[in-house]
């Protein structure tokens, strides 16, 4: 099904805007499905949590008290980095809500794995080929985590870490999604000043490309899923105060995505503390679930050797 494109209070100067695909989770049947006619291309997923579902009764006063007294890992855009809050400074903003120019604190990816949150935060059976998880890799927190946003919140366009794909949940509140696809992606960077155009404040005219490229919108609701494949960049607008779960994953279906994400980033100096070309070579055979995963993790496996020559090469 089809709804009108949504936008966003600081829409991406592009020429077209069109829907993100809706589906209903019945209508996945299973992780090689979902790889084969969904994920190439950002999609919200209804009825997740059927009726009864425990994640769906789940109170921000449930969330406060599931995460123990840890200090909270909030991401600061301004910084690119963690900064631990305080549970009560962080709820007591969250209540305030976000200033009018979408700063503020927020909570994308702190992880849950050891706290009681974990079983609600489970991912859908579609999103469990996860090679975050366990060796050789090891970042099991990866998969779960606690999303929590003030009202007003607005989180610049982005790319997620190695290419890796995401998915957010809701049980309350509501967030709209602008992406660019991989291809229209390079558009947004500024490379002089390493960062991706801020909708908020930066002039349409430093991003001449966009004026050409489409970006798919969704307006996400409390119940419903959204996932988004490796290598799409996102902006995301918190219309109102918002909690749920999200997590994100690297695998054989988009390992390619994740290469091509993960030497950008190389080429540009931010790459993070994964060597993913180390972890893919020492990934055990039976990780590998499908032919067709086995013949991306070689052209990936490729790729990664061809750049390494290549900036070699020329350094
Ligand atoms: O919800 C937000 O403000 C940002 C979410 C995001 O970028 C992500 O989940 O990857
Ligand atoms: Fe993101």
């Amino acid at each position: 099904m089809m709804l009108p494109p949504a936008r966003s209070r600081f829409p991406l100067p592009v020429a077209a805007r069109r829907a993100v695909r809706v589906v209903h989770a019945d209508e996945i049947r299973g992780i090689d499905d979902f790889y084969e006619r969904f994920a190439h291309e950002p999609l919200v997923v209804r009825g997740i949590w059927p009726p009864g579902h425990p994640a769906r009764e789940l109170s921000l006063a449930d969330v406060q008290a599931g995460l123990g007294s840890r200090p909270l890992d909030v991401w600061d855009t301004r910084r690119q980095d963690y900064l631990a809050v305080p549970l009560g400074a962080f709820f007591e903003a969250f209540a305030r809500g976000s200033p009018a120019d979408g700063s503020g604190w927020n909570i994308v990816d702190h992880h849950i794995v050891d706290t009681p949150l974990a079983p609600f935060a489970a991912p859908p059976p579609f999103l469990r080929r996860n090679w975050f998880v366990g060796a050789p890799v090891s970042w099991d927190g990866m998969e779960r985590s606690v999303v929590l946003t003030p009202a007003g919140r607005f989180s610049p366009l982005h790319l997620d870490s190695y290419g890796m794909q995401g998915w957010m949940a809701l049980v309350a509140g509501r967030k709209t999604w602008e992406f660019l696809s991989p291809a229209e992606t390079r558009a947004a960077w500024l490379g002089e000043e390493r960062r991706f155009f801020d909708a908020r404040t930066d002039d349409p005219a430093r991003v001449p490309g966009l004026a050409t490229a489409t970006a798919y919108t969704a307006t996400l609701e409390a119940g419903e899923l959204l996932f988004f494949p490796g290598g799409w960049a996102h902006q995301v607008d918190t219309d109102e105060a918002s909690h749920g779960f999200g997590g994100s994953l690297l695998n054989e279906h988009q390992v390619e995505a994740h290469v091509r994400g993960w030497l950008w980033e190389r080429e540009q100096g931010v790459a993070g503390d994964l060597d993913l070309r180390a972890a893919l070579e020492r990934m055990p055979a039976e990780r590998v679930h499908t032919p067709g995963g086995r013949a991306n993790l070689t052209a990936a496996l490729r790729a990664c050797a061809e750049w390494e020559a290549r900036a070699g090469g020329a350094g």
